[in-house]
């Protein structure tokens, strides 16, 4: 089966709030297996579900799988929520919505993460380093947050006009 797009800033379904998963279906665990599949293949080391177009409370992580060796192993993690936030970090990020574009952002230097796995299990990660920035990017995906909203205004600004004129010179070659 074809792989479900990215959707790319600016996309307004990046910006919407995200319903929690009221019951785990079959059709949840398709989505994730489908995400896990997406995220694998960008590739990048998480992925949420309004990234493709689903408005729902669901991530995919695995930021192990890049290093030599290692084997893939997702976490699916359904109403994620964050907590005990402590210390502080620059990390220069991606994001798979953002294309052409990485900046440094401060975030969290560890956090908790509670949620659900695919079986309905609680799941509680004390995370730091990578793990907790990623969780941190990701639920922010939940809430309609990107990390250029976490920028200078400046920066920000800059990306934007550049992704503007990228898609306007897409709009005029896909015309000729
Ligand atoms: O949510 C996303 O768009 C995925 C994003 C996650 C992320 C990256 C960096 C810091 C925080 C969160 C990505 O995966 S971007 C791609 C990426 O980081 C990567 C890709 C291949 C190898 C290693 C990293
Ligand atoms: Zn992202």
């Amino acid at each position: 089966m074809a792989l479900r797009e990215v959707l790319q800033f600016p996309d307004k379904r990046l910006r919407r709030i995200s319903q929690p998963v009221v019951e785990i279906t079959d059709e949840i665990r398709e989505l994730a297996r489908e995400m896990c599949d997406v995220m694998y293949d960008e590739p990048g080391i998480g992925l949420a579900a309004p990234q493709v177009g689903e408005a729902i409370r669901l991530v995919v992580v695995d930021t192990e799988w890049t290093k030599e060796d290692a084997e893939r192993s997702p976490l699916v993690l359904i109403n994620p929520e964050i907590t005990e936030p402590e210390g502080s970090v620059v990390w220069t990020e991606g994001c798979l919505s953002v294309p052409d574009f990485e900046a440094e952002v401060e975030r969290a230097e560890r956090i908790r993460l509670r949620a659900l796995d695919l079986d309905g299990a609680p799941v509680d990660i004390l995370a730091e380093g990578l793990q907790a920035v990623c969780f941190q990017h990701e639920v922010d995906h939940l809430d309609g947050i990107l990390f250029i909203d976490h920028i200078s205004r400046l920066k920000r600004s800059r990306y934007v006009h550049k992704r503007k004129k990228q898609l306007q010179r897409d709009e005029e070659e896909a015309l000729v």
